[in-house]
């Protein structure tokens, strides 16, 4: 097999792969040249109220970049309403906020040492 077969199979992947890797909403955002585009990464909080019921949290968040959101208190959705079984009120955490829609919503918590 020659080199450039391989090289010309890599392309191909990487550019089918990209787009279903990421959501339908974001999968432009490798494309774009702008820079805006600020890849998601996990955001510092603090658990101020957690409605088990709703899946709903509110989180005391420092600044989401990839989201162009200043620090604030605000009500996120858990994707998963096991995600809120182990917080406390008070609770540390680093989470991963996406906006789907409008709605913000947590897809991870890593809880901080107490
Ligand atoms: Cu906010």
């Amino acid at each position: 097999m020659k080199p450039t077969h391989i090289l010309a199979i890599c392309a191909l992947t990487l550019g089918s792969c990209l787009p279903v890797a990421a959501s339908a909403q974001n999968a432009v955002a490798p494309n774009k040249t702008a820079t805006s585009a600020t890849p998601a990464s996990l955001t510092d909080g603090e658990v101020r109220k957690i409605d088990p019921g709703t899946g709903k949290v509110t989180i005391k968040h420092g600044d989401i970049q990839h989201l162009d959101m200043p620090g604030m208190t605000m009500v996120f959705t858990a994707r998963d309403k096991a995600l809120l079984a182990p917080l406390k009120v008070g609770d540390k955490i680093r989470f991963m906020a996406t906006d789907e829609g409008g709605k913000l919503i947590i897809t991870e918590i890593q809880p901080l040492a107490r």
